[in-house]
């Protein structure tokens, strides 16, 4: 019997690579997707199957982190064997104007999900594994090296709230005994990148001002550092910590860390440009409280569970860059044939 896995937030940059990984690996994948009054499965079209083919082992269901009852019936007629929660409001800009609905779908969203799995084994007498996706923004002003043992010092409600479901998934772990791990990520990034995440913007308005469809690039804070992963490389991380003999909480990280500043230079650099020419600074995007300076110490995961990455900052700068430059060329070739282009990210973010 294949094994079952469900995915909240499955319409995600996680989701997305986390479904594919699981499929690859012979999983039954079956995904919580909000309604929406337009389609928001893009990034699962490549592996998407009509569910009525026989051999289709993506199957996804409607449901939203602030819905208990939903969860609940989701979980029943699913009967996983291991719940990845990656569904939030991941934005952290965005969190210092939507606090309360960040905190109800990142914090209370997870203890919902939390007490549906309590129930659910309680009752079935299953055992079912359960991934809660944690953040390095969580650490926050903490110093670097940032590690497991590391204070917590959120400076954002997106990064409490993450702190807040951290410890409901800690309780829960020791007081139902149930197999639950916190991996605590670092920055991840990847071509399926949310467009208003700053790697993100900037390889897109790199792309469209190398090919004249854009002018200018607005940005907050330069001087941030973080340390950037590979997505796909992140979403093998969850796996491995579900299939370790015992239950943990872990960093996932490269232990490299660039400014924003840094990742300006090198994606300009494939462009052939010189982002200062095109560079504003607007102070739309600059946080309240930012967080200058995450570096994590993944040493625990490697020695533990085996995880390294693989992809390193300049590749994955480098793979951004050219996956966006032929975006742009294809709204370059739309533009020329008449097309209005709209350049969404532009001035998001
Ligand atoms: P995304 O923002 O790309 O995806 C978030 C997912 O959550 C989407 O599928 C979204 O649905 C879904 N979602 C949002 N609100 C709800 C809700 N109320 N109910 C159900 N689903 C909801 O995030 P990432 O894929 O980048 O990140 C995945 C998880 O990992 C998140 O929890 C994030 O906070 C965390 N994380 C991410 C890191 C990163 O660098 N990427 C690092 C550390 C932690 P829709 O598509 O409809 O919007
Ligand atoms: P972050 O990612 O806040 O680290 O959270 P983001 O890419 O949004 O910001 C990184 C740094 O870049 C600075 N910055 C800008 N950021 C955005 N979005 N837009 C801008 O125009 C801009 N200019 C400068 C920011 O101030 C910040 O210092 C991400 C999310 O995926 C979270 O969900 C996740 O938990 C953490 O990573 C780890």
């Amino acid at each position: 019997m294949a094994k079952k896995a469900l995915i909240s937030g499955i319409t995600g940059q996680d989701g997305s690579f986390l479904a594919e990984f699981l499929l690859g690996k012979g999983y039954e994948v079956h995904g919580i997707v909000r309604r929406a009054s337009t389609f928001n499965t893009d990034r699962l079209d490549s592996i998407y199957a009509d569910p009525h083919e026989q051999n289709a082992s993506l199957y996804l269901h409607y449901g939203d982190v602030t819905d208990g009852s939903g969860l609940r019936h989701a979980i029943e007629k699913v009967q996983p064997d291991e719940i990845y929660n990656l569904a939030a409001q991941s934005h952290v800009r965005v969190s210092f104007d939507q606090p309360e609905y960040t905190a109800d779908v990142v914090a209370t969203g997870t203890l919902r999900l939390l007490e549906a799995v309590r129930d659910y084994v309680a009752n079935s007498g299953r055992q079912m594994r359960f991934y809660q996706a944690g953040s390095s923004e969580m650490f926050g002003a903490a110093k670097p090296p940032q590690s497991e043992t590391t204070a917590f010092y959120p400076r954002s409600p997106y990064a409490a709230s993450k702190v807040a479901a951290h410890w409901y998934a800690v309780n829960y772990r020791e007081a139902y005994r149930l197999f639950i791990c916190n991996g605590i990520l670092f920055n991840h990034e990847s071509e399926r990148r949310g467009e208003t995440f700053v790697t993100r913007k900037i390889t897109r308005a790199l792309g469209r001002i190398k090919l004249g469809l854009q002018d200018k690039l607005f940005l907050g804070n330069l001087d941030s550092k973080r340390d950037w992963g590979y997505a796909g490389d992140y979403v093998e991380a969850m796996w491995m910590m579900l299939q370790a003999p015992e239950p943990g909480d872990y960093v996932v990280a490269t232990g490299e860390a660039h400014s924003v500043r840094e990742f300006l230079d090198v994606a300009a650099a494939c462009c052939k440009l010189n982002w200062k020419d095109f560079v504003e600074s607007d102070p739309r995007y600059f946080r309240p409280t930012e967080v200058d300076y995450l570096l994590g110490d993944s040493s625990k995961i490697t020695s533990k569970v085996g995880w390294k990455p693989k992809i390193g900052f300049q590749r994955l700068v480098h793979m951004m860059m050219e996956h966006d430059l032929e975006l742009a060329r294809q709204e370059q070739t739309l533009a020329k044939a008449g097309h209005r282009v709209v350049l969404r990210g532009a001035s998001h973010g």
